[in-house]
């Protein structure tokens, strides 16, 4: 179960593969079309995500370091010493930091993540940075409970932590679904550490969606590209176009790739026929208020216990325990 890398070993869970060319079969045969958001994330993908973290309208990392970094004793006190910190998704690591650096004696750290070799790059870094503290990455699928891997010197709580609003990727029945994995994995004492970017000004978010360097719409184009390489599609990327609008009434992003003439697209030989102006849906990002977050927590068995916001109330950090 456990294989050695350079010093840092990984426990495989070996999380099934994804369906990729499955999802695209289905995504492209429905009204209207859809690709899921989860296969933005090749290498380009995942670049461009990163850059897209550094574009002046996307606000939500900036805001949501700054309030890490504001609140970072206060959430020390909230969760306790000797903690076994799991984080869902392996990002760049900035905030890992600024967390790990706040809480008081933490004695383990386990990105869980689907991507081994995403995985292995977050770690390496902080594993040399955080000397005190275990590293023990587990290649998983975070959707699903997980059986967390014992540090050798034995943790007081679990932490959970996901950041950057990556729970609003999710329609609102799978975040439930999403919240009582967490609630399985963080046991009857652990909690959970989650940034959600909350309702605002439309323009603001619809800014953060639409950069003026047009790097969202270079990242939501690299799907396309993707799944040219990956499911032998023969997507023409000059022939689609990227579009973000806020839809007030549900509180969320929704991004469409629209046709820009009657084109067919194949897939392994199968037609798909797009029209002039077609929205094919790619992903949706939702955005929070107190009273959509704590129902959602409640669906899954979970409260909010704490609650940090920056001074504009932009992006909000939450503290859940079992109900
Ligand atoms: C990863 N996720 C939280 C980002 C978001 O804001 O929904 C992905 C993203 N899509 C376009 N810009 C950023």
């Amino acid at each position: 179960m456990n294989t050695a890398t350079s010093q840092i070993a990984i426990t495989d869970l070996h999380p099934s593969p994804d369906d990729i060319l499955g999802d695209v079969l289905t995504g492209l045969a429905g009204n209207p079309k859809r690709l899921p958001s989860k296969y933005f994330y090749d290498r380009r993908g995942s670049e461009l995500f990163e850059l897209i973290t550094r574009q002046p309208e996307y606000y939500p990392t900036r805001v949501e370091l700054a309030l890490i970094a504001d609140t970072g004793r206060e959430i020390a006190a909230a969760v306790g010493p000797h903690a076994h910190v799991v984080e869902y998704g392996s990002g760049s690591g900035r905030k890992t930091r600024l967390l790990l650096d706040a809480l008081a004696d933490p004695v383990a750290y386990t990105p869980v993540e689907i991507s081994r070799s995403a995985l292995l790059a977050s770690v390496e870094r902080l594993d040399r940075e955080f000397d005190k503290v275990e590293v023990l990455p587990v290649c998983a699928d975070f959707t699903q409970p997980l059986a967390l891997p014992e540090p050798a010197n034995p943790a007081e709580r679990v932490l959970l932590f996901f950041p950057g609003s990556t729970l609003g990727n999710f329609t609102h029945d799978e975040s439930v679904r999403l919240l009582g994995a967490m609630r399985e994995t963080m046991g009857e004492h652990g909690s959970a550490l989650i940034g959600i970017d909350l309702q605002k000004s439309p323009d603001l978010i619809v800014a953060a969606y639409n950069d003026a360097a047009g790097v969202t719409a270079e990242f939501t184009l690299n799907l396309l590209a993707r799944l040219n390489r990956e499911v032998g599609s023969d997507f023409d990327l000059d022939g689609f176009a990227h579009r973000a609008v806020y839809e007030p009434a549900v509180g969320r992003i929704e991004t469409f790739l629209d046709s820009l003439s009657d084109q067919t697209v194949r897939v392994q030989g199968r037609p798909f026929a797009f029209t002039a102006g077609e929205a094919m849906q790619v992903e949706y990002s939702h955005k929070y208020t107190d009273a959509i977050f704590d129902g959602l927590a409640a669906r899954a068995g979970l409260k909010v216990t704490r609650r940090w916001n920056d001074p504009r109330d932009w992006f909000g950090l939450r503290l859940l325990q079992r109900i």
